[in-house]
């Protein structure tokens, strides 16, 4: 896909309206998200990645293409509590099965942000989103001459997303493409997935997640009783890590409370416990790159999981 398609026109601004009140210190998302053109100060840049061909290939529900959009209607009317900038830098859209180009034209609009200083998050979009992050952030890395940086790939998911890409590439493969890569570039894999369905994943993902040395902590394990040996075990696996990269697929929720994704989940893991470990990633001084996959707004249930995701964004932008 050449980088002058329509896709590359002139950013949309119009989900970005709300209330404003006339007190002082009312800000909305809306009122301070700006449309990246060129570069500005370093702060969060919001990219869109409109694709269901993964999903579509991986035999799920379509729809999670208009998930950027959804989600910016979310975040608009949410308080404004930040001190950096906010962008909207657009979208990539998949055209039909186009799922590789669509990949490598989110990588390639990636890592100019990442080396602008801006902290990207991308707005999905199915699962094959985390390969195309993973692509840009690796360029960016390669770029800056680090010959083996220890990249973490924190993934909270009720699935591994490790199936053998061989068959066929799929929102259901990129880890398993960014293993591939990662032993090509001659990276280490450090791969974190947390709040994996044993019902939902074969004994074969199971088995590539041992080999691959994967931290695998399964939904039934978030309980409030083991709440803090998770964070003892992620904060030694940030330990090990020079960048972190968070990936976020709301299907590791709760049903209830993320309707919106192409499979919800019958256990899930609640925000309430997801919530502090992710403020802890947030909080490292690694973290690169976030996205948030699997947003299927016409499976929603009255915007339920497109709040959920917007909610996450605040969270995860909140103390720059
Ligand atoms: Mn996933």
């Amino acid at each position: 896909m050449p980088s002058d398609t329509p896709l590359e026109n002139a950013i949309d601004m119009t989900p970005w309206k709300g209330r404003t009140d006339p007190e002082p210190h009312s800000e909305r998302w809306h009122q301070k998200v700006q449309p990246l053109n060129g570069s500005g100060a370093p702060g969060c840049a919001l990219l869109g990645f409109a694709c269901d061909a993964g999903v579509a290939r991986n035999q799920g529900r379509v729809g999670a293409a208009e998930g950027p959009a959804a989600l910016r209607q979310a975040l608009a009317p949410l308080a404004w509590h930040r001190c950096g900038p906010a962008y909207d830098a657009g979208d990539v859209r998949c055209k039909g099965d186009a799922m590789e180009d669509a990949q490598q034209v989110l990588a390639d609009r990636l890592k100019p942000l990442l080396d602008a200083g801006h902290r990207p998050i991308v707005l999905g979009g199915g699962h094959e989103i985390a390969y195309a992050s993973w692509t840009g952030l690796a360029q960016h890395l390669a770029g800056r001459g680090e010959t083996a940086p220890r990249v973490g790939i924190i993934n909270f998911d009720a699935h591994f997303d490790l199936r053998d890409p061989a068959n066929v590439r799929s929102s259901g493969t990129p880890f398993s493409q960014i293993a591939d890569d990662s032993q090509q570039r001659g990276w280490p894999f450090r791969y974190a997935c947390l709040g994996v369905s044993r019902a939902a994943n074969t004994r074969a993902l199971f088995n590539r997640a041992t080999e691959l040395g994967v931290l695998v902590r399964e939904d039934r394990d978030f309980d409030t009783r083991y709440l803090n040996a998770i964070q003892r075990d992620l904060e030694r696996f940030i330990a090990r890590c020079d960048h972190l990269y968070l990936t976020i697929d709301l299907d590791v929720l709760p049903a209830a409370e993320a309707p919106g994704v192409s499979a919800p989940a019958a256990r899930g893991v609640s925000l309430a416990l997801i919530e502090p470990l992710i403020e802890r990633i947030r909080d490292s001084g690694k973290l690169r790159l976030a996205d948030l996959a699997e947003l299927n707004p016409g499976h929603d249930i009255d915007g339920r999981t497109a709040r959920v995701a917007a909610r996450l964004v605040h969270l995860l932008t909140l103390n720059d």
